[in-house]
């Protein structure tokens, strides 16, 4: 019988690489009525016996190599994690990569990885990137640093820098951590207040977005304001509201990290209760067919919300054919179990 923190650690790790499966179909979609019903019927069919297994993207590549990266050095090493990143893009290009990181993995290539950091640095003439690259793949720091909050902080903000420099890349990467740790300390069962969660955010926030003077940020603390908008439209009544529209609107569903994180957190909360068009019991898959309803970076978000919902939920809540659907799911169950191990110091 798997623990209990085993089971969630499976859960955030199939997790990311469920959303990642499920939703690349549907990555730079913008989705009508009638898709969405395709959505439910794609969704049924996976929960069915497996009739083909769908490749995962640069979500889940990137967050393997965190992982593996993570189990062999026992700490978060940045020369090893920059060449475990770079190793991974040379033997599997077409993975979907963003346009921008490629030059990182290029850079850190030809400068037979000198310093590790500079390439990211020299990203968008110096200011860095903004995707959500860092926050896609943060899923095992969160699991490494389960009880030390210090420490999350720390090294989410760390392996960021490797590929984000941008403020709003690295603190999408802290916020998106933050919401898998508080997951991972709920207990499955347990009713939980989805307006707390956004609270203890908000809370954590306000210390993560000091000293933005200076930046060229339309907010002082732009995930702070997206927080509250999350607040706002979780306090919606009904089980078609917010709409989809307006959830794109405010939240957003693009490839930067501020557009994209705090939409992952609200689908998760969100599906918490029943949402109309999603026909299902379970929770984990109404967040994950929530979140990649949405469109847009679907696979992203898709993967940052099925990350936060396993962490909560652990394995057991996730349909097993619905993973057996995606490639690599022993590995990912053998990568979390490994972590587990490594964080418990063992
Ligand atoms: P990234 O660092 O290359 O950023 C992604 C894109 O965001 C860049 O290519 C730029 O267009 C834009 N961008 C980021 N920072 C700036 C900036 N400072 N100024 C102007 N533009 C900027 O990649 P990433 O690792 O953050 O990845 C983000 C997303 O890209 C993920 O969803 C990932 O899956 C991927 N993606 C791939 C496809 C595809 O067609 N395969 C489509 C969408 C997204
Ligand atoms: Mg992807
Ligand atoms: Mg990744
Ligand atoms: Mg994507």
């Amino acid at each position: 019988d798997l623990s209990l923190f085993a089971k969630k650690f499976r859960g955030s790790f199939l997790g990311v690489l469920t959303g990642d499966c499920l939703g690349s179909p549907y990555e730079n979609e913008k989705l009508t009525s009638g898709m969405r019903l395709v959505l439910q019927k794609s969704f049924d069919t996976m929960e069915g016996p497996v009739y083909k297994v769908i490749q995962y993207t640069d979500d889940s590549a990137m967050t393997k190599s965190v992982a593996e990266s993570l189990i062999e050095k026992k700490d978060l090493d940045l020369k090893d994690l920059a060449m475990k990143f770079v190793k991974s893009y040379y033997l599997e290009p077409n993975r979907g990569y963003g346009s921008g990181v490629v030059t990182v993995f290029q850079k850190l290539r030809g400068s037979k990885f000198a310093d590790v950091l500079l390439p990211a640095k020299e990203q968008f003439n110096g200011g860095g990137s903004f995707g959500n690259g860092a926050a896609m793949r943060v899923a095992p720091i969160s699991m490494f640093c389960y009880n030390n909050y210090d420490k999350l902080i720390e090294l989410a903000q760390k392996q960021s820098l490797l590929t984000h420099t941008h403020k709003i890349g690295v603190d999408g990467a802290i916020l998106q951590a933050m919401a898998i740790q508080q997951s991972l300390h709920i207990h499955p069962e347990e009713q939980f207040n989805v307006i707390e969660f956004v609270d203890q955010l908000l809370n954590k926030m306000k210390f993560v977005e000091i000293d933005e003077e200076g930046l060229d940020l339309i907010e002082a603390q732009p995930y702070t304001a997206q927080l509250k908008l999350v607040k706002n439209l979780l306090l919606e009544e009904g089980d078609d509201n917010p709409t989809h529209q307006k959830v794109i609107k405010l939240l957003g569903n693009d490839i930067s990290g501020l557009r994209s994180v705090p939409t992952a957190i609200f689908c998760f909360l969100r599906a918490q209760k029943p949402i109309s068009g999603i026909n299902t019991d379970n929770p984990y898959r109404r967040a994950l067919q929530y979140a990649i309803s949405l469109g847009g970076d679907a696979d992203t978000i898709g993967s940052m919300t099925g990350a936060i919902a396993g962490a909560l939920y652990g394995i057991d809540k996730i349909p097993p054919n619905i993973i057996h659907h995606c490639e690599a799911s022993d590995e990912f169950c053998q990568l979390a179990d490994n972590l587990l191990d490594i964080a418990n110091g063992l």
